[in-house]
């Protein structure tokens, strides 16, 4: 019987982006199904109960979480060609490493760069622009990540090209000016059908990436007791933020808040905003004891690469 195979992702994701590559490079042919993250749908609650997150790969009913652990699997159970991991265990730990980088590094000075404002703007371009030249440097004269093939750091990093005009627009930067070598790369990976088919339009991704921003923008005008309401919750302390303004990062009229809702969690909102907060080493007017962020309050869909 033939494998049954669905995709739970969004199309802007770059996280889904390269589950839908790795399945391409091995020609196996699956349904992709696109999430509503601000209405997640059963099937996604039921297959990925811890972070609730996409991508999901649902193979035979079994589902696979997290991008990478996706694109590992993929590469195990269709093992007949294109191999996206090295089978020498230095290789392998590198390319685990660098595929960690991006994931980890770059995708932080990437928020950044989302968020900054003019002051920021500056230090977040650097950053930023830090970390392709650390990526360039890694990358050397080989062709692809892993050197002759394109393996699992090109499926990592590859998606996030969809975004470069976008992060060119926030930043005021130009990436193929600061990192030659890498566009080079990026065109290399272009030529290839599993990668050319399944990126997004950096246009596209640009325009529903500032929507999201202004529409973050209004929400974050909201009173903190509303957002207690529209979880059915009404808080018991409101925790005010003494973070100054001009360390906020972009996200203008952010109300700053911590919402005791009736446990030992503080719930804050907006999400970038709490990011940025931690980040900051932000005090509190009236710090609690003690308290865990608890991400599942959040709708955390905004700003998510
Ligand atoms: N580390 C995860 C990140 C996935 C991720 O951030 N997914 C975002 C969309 S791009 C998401 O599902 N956000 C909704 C939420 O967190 O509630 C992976 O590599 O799969």
């Amino acid at each position: 019987m033939a494998d049954q195979l669905i995709l739970l992702g969004t199309w802007i994701s770059p996280y889904s982006t390269r589950v839908k590559i790795a399945l391409a490079e091995k020609g196996v042919d699956y349904e992709f199904r696109e999430e509503d993250l601000s209405n997640k749908s059963p099937l996604l609650l039921k297959t990925n109960p811890v972070n609730k997150q996409i991508p999901v790969l649902i193979h035979n009913g079994k589902p696979v979480c997290e991008s990478l652990i996706i694109v590992q699997y993929i590469d195990q159970v269709w093992n007949h060609k294109s191999p996206l991991l090295p089978s020498d265990p230095h290789q392998l730990a590198q390319a685990r490493f660098w595929a960690d980088y991006v994931d980890k590094q770059l995708s932080s000075a990437a928020r950044q760069v989302m968020s900054s404002t003019s002051e920021t703007q500056e230090t977040a371009k650097n950053d930023f622009i830090g970390c392709l030249k650390v990526l360039e440097g890694e990358l050397g004269d080989k062709p692809y990540f892993g050197g002759e093939t394109f393996g699992i750091v090109d499926v990592a990093l590859i998606p996030k090209y969809s975004f470069f005009f976008a992060y060119e627009q926030f930043c005021n930067c130009s990436i193929v000016a600061e990192c030659p070598a890498l566009l080079t790369w990026v065109h290399r990976c272009m030529e290839k059908e599993s990668v050319s088919k399944n990126l997004p339009d950096q246009h596209k991704v640009y325009d529903k990436i500032s929507e999201r921003k202004k529409k973050l923008q209004s929400k974050t005008g909201k009173q903190p007791n509303k957002i207690g309401v529209k979880h059915g919750k009404s808080p018991r302390k409101i925790y005010k933020c003494c973070l100054p303004h001009d360390r906020l990062g972009g996200v203008d009229d952010a109300c700053g808040v911590g919402l005791d809702l009736h446990s030992d969690r503080l719930w804050m909102w907006p999400p970038p905003f709490v990011l940025l907060l931690l980040r900051s080493g932000a005090a509190f007017e009236s710090p609690p004891s003690s308290f865990a962020l608890n991400p599942r309050f959040w709708n955390n869909n905004d700003l998510d690469y």
